[in-house]
């Protein structure tokens, strides 16, 4: 028998043989990532069912020699869950561990497994009156192990923080298949080192996330949206400041989304913007317990068009208007797959300086790319932007990331705001990243995992920790 098959067979002593996937079509769905960007070739893929059953899989991985690529919905943009192509690495899907274990509506918590769908959970806490507010269009497909593990942002970040804000408790199975459990349902809890914050946005390279309590808040009982156009960023930025300012703590989201962005959802999806176009469109979405949102809505897009900042808008009138100006903005990142190639930035700088890293960014792109398409939307309140720039034959994919990723910096800003480095960010993290701090994260790697078994390749080179290498 070979060292694969030995460990195949280890596996199935464990989960039950026909939770090992080795054939070409059963491992398929796991071996892809969404952007279809990545393919890998596991050894094979794991389903165990429950915690016990996580640990003893990390064990007979670790005495195997073998590393574990841990894997929630598949529905990362960073190839974070994606084996390697070597064939010996396993992949550790959470999908059958799916239960939502408890939920509390007075202390307002969620308890659930790592493979519970964020939908799902989402539906469950509605039902209660309550909201876990992490706002993704993948969240149909998207678990809860998988958003921990990626510190998932999304559409309501502005208002309720990312998903490193919302995570109370968390019990993870550690490299050496030691269970930490903290699953406490506490709002304060500042005894001795908040742990919990390692793994969370650690891309499962540092332990595997198996269940969580999370924080929930009020189902909002008022919701108002708009959306407008804008002839330039100086106006969508002072609009920004004005809807902070009117509709204060109830903005739960600031959206932007370029005109380009808008024609690419128009070609490929049966939808259309009731706005005329600016250069810009900007969705803003209120959200409270209270009312008076829609007047507070109507003034600032009032005094907008007064200051000539406004070219066009709406507020919407009906569910179905809401769910038509929200599809605008969900479906651009599906419109410019159907495009065609593109490359990903996921970037944050200082809402200040967002003007001028556009400018700079696109005179970069430019100079090594001509006659390169950009999508540009994302999240303008939390300064994120998607910068991404659509592709043909023949561009230099490095010099392009290279050059957007040098405007980040210089502008102080991030190459990742909310989507992770997975395997896709690490050479660019690496390239811009000052030694002290890529120190930091190598100590940290290695103290967790330091016979880099989980998910090597991600956040960090492969095997370079183990070496000290930097
Ligand atoms: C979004 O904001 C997601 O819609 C996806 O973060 C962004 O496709 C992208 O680049
Ligand atoms: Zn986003």
């Amino acid at each position: 028998m070979t060292t694969g098959a030995e460990l195949v067979s280890a596996l199935a002593g464990i989960v039950g043989g026909r939770y090992v996937l080795t054939a070409g079509a059963d491992v398929a769905p796991y071996v892809t990532d969404w952007k279809q960007s990545s393919t890998g070739t596991p050894a094979c893929v794991v389903r165990p069912s429950s915690t016990a059953e996580v640990a003893d899989v990390i064990k007979a991985c670790r005495e195997h020699g073998a590393a574990v690529v841990p894997q929630g919905g598949n529905t990362g943009l960073a190839a974070g869950a994606i084996p390697d192509t070597t064939g010996t690495e396993v992949v550790l899907s959470l999908n059958r561990m799916q239960a939502i274990r408890s939920l509390d509506p007075i202390g307002m918590t969620v308890e659930v497994e790592a493979g519970a769908i964020l939908q799902t959970v989402r539906e469950t806490a509605a039902a209660a009156g309550r909201m876990l507010p992490i706002a993704i269009a993948a969240e149909g497909s998207a678990t809860i192990g998988g958003v921990i593990a990626t510190n998932a942002g999304g559409l309501n970040v502005l208002r309720y923080g990312m998903t490193r804000d919302l995570t109370l408790g968390l019990e993870v199975v550690l490299a050496d298949g030691t269970v930490a459990s903290r699953l406490r349902h506490l709002r304060k809890d500042n005894a001795g080192y908040d742990w919990k914050q390692w793994f969370i946005g650690s891309e499962g390279t540092l332990g595997i996330v198996t269940a969580a309590v999370m924080r929930l808040v009020p189902v909002p009982r008022h919701t108002a949206t708009a959306l407008l156009s804008v002839s330039d960023l100086n106006a969508a930025i002072a609009l920004f400041e004005l809807a902070q300012q009117e509709i204060g703590e109830a903005l739960s989201a600031f959206e932007l989304i370029s005109a380009q962005s808008v024609e690419l959802v128009e070609r490929h999806f049966p939808i259309k913007s009731p706005v005329t176009a600016g250069k810009w469109f900007i969705l803003i979405e209120a959200s409270s317990s209270l009312s008076g949102l829609r007047d507070a809505t109507e003034a600032v897009l009032a005094a907008g068009f007064e200051k000539g900042w406004v070219v066009d808008g709406v507020v919407a009138e009906s569910e179905a208007q809401v769910r038509q100006l929200w599809a605008l903005r969900e479906n651009v990142t599906e419109a410019e797959a159907k495009h065609g190639s593109s490359l990903k930035h996921d970037i944050s700088v200082p809402l200040v300086r967002m003007s001028a890293f556009l400018t700079d960014a696109s005179a970069a792109v430019s100079a090594v790319a001509p006659s390169t398409g950009l999508n540009l939307f994302g999240h303008l309140g939390d300064g994120n932007l998607h910068y991404n720039v659509l592709t043909k034959a023949g561009h230099d994919a490095a010099a392009i990331n290279r050059a957007v990723h040098d405007a980040v910096d210089r502008h102080g800003g991030s190459i990742s705001a909310e989507h992770g480095l997975g395997r896709y960010r690490v050479d660019e993290w690496m390239r811009i990243t000052p030694a002290a701090d890529r120190h930091l994260a190598e100590t940290i790697k290695t103290a967790l995992d330091p016979n880099g078994l989980l998910n090597p390749g991600k956040v960090l080179p492969a095997g370079r920790h183990h070496r000290g290498s930097i």
